[in-house]
């Protein structure tokens, strides 16, 4: 085995640097909160910015926050091989979710900076900028732009709950870049993330190749009625939004039933207006997040959805909007990535499995514009978006072992 092949990362480093990361935005119960863009997403991002400049990278920020730590390669006329995530988390997020493959792409570089090992191809690691979706919709909106898949200007626009714009907030935590995103080249990108699912625990897989992700459709849905006397009112003609939000909630798991076993569907997020116990609620909004691996399946999904909607206001004499702010087709990553993900973990000697990512990734989006794959390792019970999000170090280390050969076995192909 030459020296390049027995080369391991520092798992015990890796380990501390998402603990110590965990330290910044740590939530109520354990986990993380630093939604995209706060205060405590800055101050995650610059704790990452100092870390890398301690290996002597260079970084670079575009003009929709994505930071790229670059470490040169012997030819740095070659577009680099990347790796990374995202640092923003969901409200009640784990400590894993984004960070892992945030710290694992800085643990490559680390590990290569001790050995002094310089690759042909230069390497970077990547944090891309709102990817949850969560404080601003849609999801991935950073990596969707880089990928052409946004216009720039929509995606500044894009508020949160309070009116504040993805624009107004890059500006005031200090990261709207003066390069321009999307000018950046990426000649591969690796994601390591934890599987967020339970099918590397179940089939005892230590890694998950994954040859791409489903599709995912996202809606948000306007309810209005009519607000009136909870106790003058009576039952018959009542202009009820919430009662028509509830009847479209449960029709939304049934959608989701009928078009077993691959589809899932979700209503995450809820608003009732007046929000008073004694009047009859005349305005809800609700977000409805429907995913599929078949496109044609995720299709027809939308079109019983939209029908069952119409459907269900007319009968409660409520009106709606109902806009699909978001559609995100299914993805398959590139042969030549899936296969320097496989090789390098059969040479590791790890369980493994291919596998289809059910949650959306950045790399979902750069795929269309770069080779990608994924690396996923398994994580406590499948268990995702929970601050009790948790995963073995061993499990950790290995993806990021795996991560380290197949960036070399990228960076070190000479062009054909
Ligand atoms: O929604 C997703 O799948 C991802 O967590 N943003
Ligand atoms: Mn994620
Ligand atoms: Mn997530």
């Amino acid at each position: 085995m030459s020296e390049q092949q027995s080369l391991r990362v520092d798992g015990q480093r890796l380990w501390d640097s998402i603990m110590a990361l965990a330290e910044i935005g740590p939530g109520q119960h354990g986990g993380s909160c630093r939604l995209a863009l706060t205060d405590e997403d800055r101050e995650g991002r610059d704790l990452f910015v100092r870390w890398c400049k301690d290996i002597n990278c260079s970084i670079e920020i575009d003009d929709m926050g994505n930071i790229f730590a670059r470490r040169e390669g012997r030819d740095n006329s070659l577009a680099p091989v990347v790796a990374g995530s995202h640092l923003d988390t969901q409200p009640h997020g784990g400590k894993f979710d984004g960070i892992y493959g945030v710290l694992a792409a800085l643990e490559v570089l680390r590990t290569l900076s001790d050995n002094d090992i310089t690759t042909e191809a230069p390497l970077e690691a990547v944090v891309w900028t709102n990817e949850e979706g969560s404080r601003f919709a849609p999801a991935m909106i950073a990596s969707g732009v880089y990928a052409g898949l946004f216009e720039k200007e929509y995606a500044w626009s894009r508020a949160d709950s309070e009116g504040k714009t993805i624009g107004d907030e890059l500006k005031r935590i200090g990261y709207m870049g003066d390069v321009s995103c999307s000018q950046h080249a990426i000649g591969a990108l690796l994601e390591a993330h934890i599987e967020q699912g339970p099918i590397l625990e179940a089939q005892q897989n230590q890694v998950g190749v994954v040859i791409g992700g489903q599709g995912q459709k996202w809606f948000d849905l306007r309810l209005r009625g009519q607000d009136s006397h909870a106790g003058s009112t009576p039952m018959p003609g009542r202009r009820d939004a919430l009662v028509a939000a509830a009847e479209i909630i449960s029709m939304v798991r049934t959608l989701a039933l009928d078009f077993a076993p691959h589809a899932v569907a979700t209503v995450g997020e809820m608003s009732v207006q007046p929000n008073s116990r004694n009047t009859i609620p005349g305005e809800v909004f609700l977000t409805i997040d429907i995913r599929n691996p078949d496109e044609a399946e995720l299709s027809r999904m939308a079109s019983v959805l939209r029908a069952c909607v119409i459907d269900c206001v007319d009968k409660n004499g409520v009106e709606c909007d109902l806009d699909e702010i978001w559609d995100k087709p299914p993805v398959k990553f590139h042969a030549d990535c899936i296969a320097a993900v496989e090789n390098a973990t059969r040479d590791l000697g790890y369980s493994h499995q291919q596998i289809v990512s059910g949650a959306g990734h950045d790399a979902c989006q750069v795929c269309l514009v770069a080779p990608t794959s994924m690396i996923f390792v398994p994580c406590a019970g499948g268990l995702s978006h929970n601050e009790a999000e948790s995963a073995e170090p061993a499990d950790l280390e290995a993806g990021c072992n795996v991560l380290l050969h197949a960036m070399l076995n990228l960076a070190d192909r000479r062009p054909a």
